[in-house]
């Protein structure tokens, strides 16, 4: 009986391991000077975005690549959250002020996944600010290639 529970136990263990490495647990905090903030989007209220899939070479990847996400500028409106620039603040303490300019210029997406797989932290993930490079002489700029915040964590609207 104890071996039949344990044995269970174990099963369901392997189980919930097995998906929570599928789907990694997700937590995107926006905060700034707007009515629903500050506030942590977890999977669902993620899910709740359009999804969007850019392909383009990246300054840090060999070939092209697909990138699937949401766009930057549904996610503000989404929220309401109005301002000049969004500080993106990445895992390892990397940050950067990005014109709000730039998500309504262009279809910036915070991506999730690349080539259909889960971004994980490894692959920098879970979530990667993707620029559609190669759609735009513009974007392939250094002062872009800064802005593709990956192991992002934070928006901060300004
Ligand atoms: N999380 C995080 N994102 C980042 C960086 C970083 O150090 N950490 N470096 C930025 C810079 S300066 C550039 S040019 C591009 C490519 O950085 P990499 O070549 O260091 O990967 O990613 C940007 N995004
Ligand atoms: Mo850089």
């Amino acid at each position: 009986m104890f071996i039949k529970v344990a044995a269970l136990a174990c099963g369901l263990m392997l189980a919930s391991i097995a998906t929570s490495a599928d789907q990694p647990a997700l937590s995107l905090h926006v905060t700034g000077q707007f009515a629903k903030a500050p506030v942590t989007l977890d999977r669902a209220a993620l899910d709740d975005l359009s999804a969007v899939t850019i392909n383009t070479s990246t300054v840090i990847t060999d070939g092209t690549h697909s990138f699937t996400g949401f766009l930057m500028r549904d996610l503000l409106d989404h929220l309401g959250a109005t301002g000049t620039s969004v500080t993106a603040v990445a895992l390892n303490d990397y940050s950067v002020e990005i014109p709000m300019n730039d998500f309504y210029d262009y279809d910036v997406i915070v991506a999730t996944h690349m080539d259909g797989k889960a971004l994980r932290r490894a692959d920098k993930g879970p979530f990667w600010i993707v620029y559609p490079r190669d759609d735009h002489r513009a974007l392939q700029d250094i002062r872009f290639d800064y802005r593709w915040v990956w192991q992002l964590y934070q928006l901060d609207v300004q």
